[in-house]
């Protein structure tokens, strides 16, 4: 149930007659029979896709069922699950992210703020100032003129996905597996640019910032604004982007212009950009302090209270990989019970060596055949044929191992915030 559907609910749960006052301005009644009047009415057959023959006999607080499971639709993303509508934020079902590339439609979606409306593409400007000798604003045509345009394919995964499945609950966005994609970017690189404003010795870490307004509409609060050090800015698979698959770029990833710093938190990657700031200290934007984007750089018990001193920011993602063929809860016959596999897997800075699978609890590991990546922060490809040997219930489970040797946990690594659960990923499958 997506968070919209959740407060329809509560909304009903808590005070159905003012539920009603708020949906459909329907006055409650004393007998709980609140007709509609014209204007709720009309509200509420609009709502519903068609006229109410029976409303006069509709109970007052009584919610629709087509409204409760109507899903919340985003133009142009199909199949996502909204976790929130203020701010928007989507993930993509994993038998959904099945396509080597991620189409556009099907990339996940993370705000923390609401994002610009009516976007000039073509009166755009980036700023690139700060530690810089020559301070840079450029329009996209410019940025395109003035420096090489290469296309490429690159992961981008929220620091937070895996959330849902910590205990204790971390509060946050309850992604499950969903909230990561490796669409192809087409843009300059950020390392071309920053070049070319000339870096100054003073040079430490960037500071992004984009057009979106913090969520409590006052303008002086930024809703995001993180940065990476220089040395991590300077790798040249860092992407000022304006194109998502070839094509305009979903506005809820970032149209006009944004940045891709594969690898890294999802967070690192700047949507709307405007301003790409160096500074000689390391940024103290929004969501860079605290325990933000920050996990605690010890391990900790499940629960424990972490005293702020002892976060470090997230750099490198780590090594993870996800089953998306066949969808979780599928039925295989026993009559041919072997079954095609496949995923993909990622490993922020590093490269995934293996994965393996099994569908013994772990207790066998079967070796998949694995592709390399088309270029550097790619989505790396595997599959194998899976036997069962008899029928039941079964859960196969990928491990990806990254190529220092460090491979997926099976348990997650708890922390405050619920950030970076790179535990196996496990789909259940039925031989009937
Ligand atoms: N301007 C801006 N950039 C942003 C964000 C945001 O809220 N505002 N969210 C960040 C986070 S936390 C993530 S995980 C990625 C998600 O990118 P996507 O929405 O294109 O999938 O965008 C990042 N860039
Ligand atoms: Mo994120």
């Amino acid at each position: 149930m997506s968070k919209r559907e959740r407060d329809v609910f509560e909304l009903y749960a808590e005070d159905p007659d003012r539920a009603d006052e708020i949906l459909f301005n329907r006055v409650p009644h004393p007998d709980r029979r609140g007709f509609l009047k014209s204007a709720g009415l009309a509200t509420m057959a609009a709502m519903l896709g068609g006229y109410i023959p029976f409303h006069r006999s509709m109970p007052a607080g009584l919610l629709p069922v087509a409204l409760a499971e109507e899903p919340f639709r985003i133009e142009g993303k199909d199949g996502l699950v909204v976790l929130n509508d203020r701010p928007v934020n989507a993930e993509t079902p994993a038998h959904l992210l099945d396509d080597a590339v991620t189409p556009t439609a099907r990339h996940f979606i993370r705000n923390n703020g609401v994002p610009p409306e009516s976007v000039d593409a073509d009166a755009w400007t980036l700023t690139v100032d700060g530690e810089v000798e020559e301070p840079l604003e450029l329009t996209i045509a410019e940025l395109k003129g003035r420096f090489e345009v290469v296309n490429l394919q690159l992961q981008l995964e929220c620091g937070g996905n895996g959330r849902a499945y910590f205990e204790p609950n971390a509060r946050g966005n309850q992604w499950t597996v969903g909230a990561v994609g490796c669409s192809e970017w087409t843009g300059v690189r950020l390392a071309d640019l920053l070049k070319a404003a000339g870096l100054k010795d003073s040079a430490v870490y960037t500071a992004h910032y984009g057009a979106d307004q913090h969520l409590s509409g006052d303008p002086s609060k930024r809703p995001i604004s993180r940065g990476v050090p220089i040395s991590k800015a300077l790798n040249p698979y860092n992407l000022v982007a304006f194109e998502q698959n070839g094509g305009r770029m979903h506005p809820m990833n970032g149209y006009p212009l944004r940045l891709v710093v594969p690898g890294w938190p999802g967070s690192c990657s700047q949507k709307w950009l405007q301003r790409i700031q160096i500074r000689d200290q390391v940024h103290d934007g929004a969501k860079m302090t605290g325990k933000s984007y920050r996990v605690p750089q010890h391990p900790v018990a499940p629960g424990e209270e972490v005293p702020e001193d002892d976060f470090v920011i997230i750099e490198s993602m780590p090594v993870k990989s996800l089953i998306t063929f066949p969808q979780s809860g599928v039925e295989i016959a026993a009559g041919a019970p072997v079954t095609t596999v496949r995923g993909h897997a990622w490993a922020g800075d590093n490269k995934v060596a293996a994965v393996d699978l099994s569908i013994d609890f772990g207790a066998t590991w079967q070796r998949a055949e694995l592709t390399e990546p088309v270029n550097d922060y790619a989505w790396q490809h595997f599959t194998a044929e899976v036997r069962f040997p008899m029928t039941g219930y079964y859960e196969v489970w990928a491990r990806a191992i990254d190529d220092t040797g460090r491979s997926q946990p099976f348990a997650i690594a708890w922390n405050p915030k619920g950030y970076l659960n790179n535990s196996m990923h496990r789909i259940a499958v039925r031989v009937v």
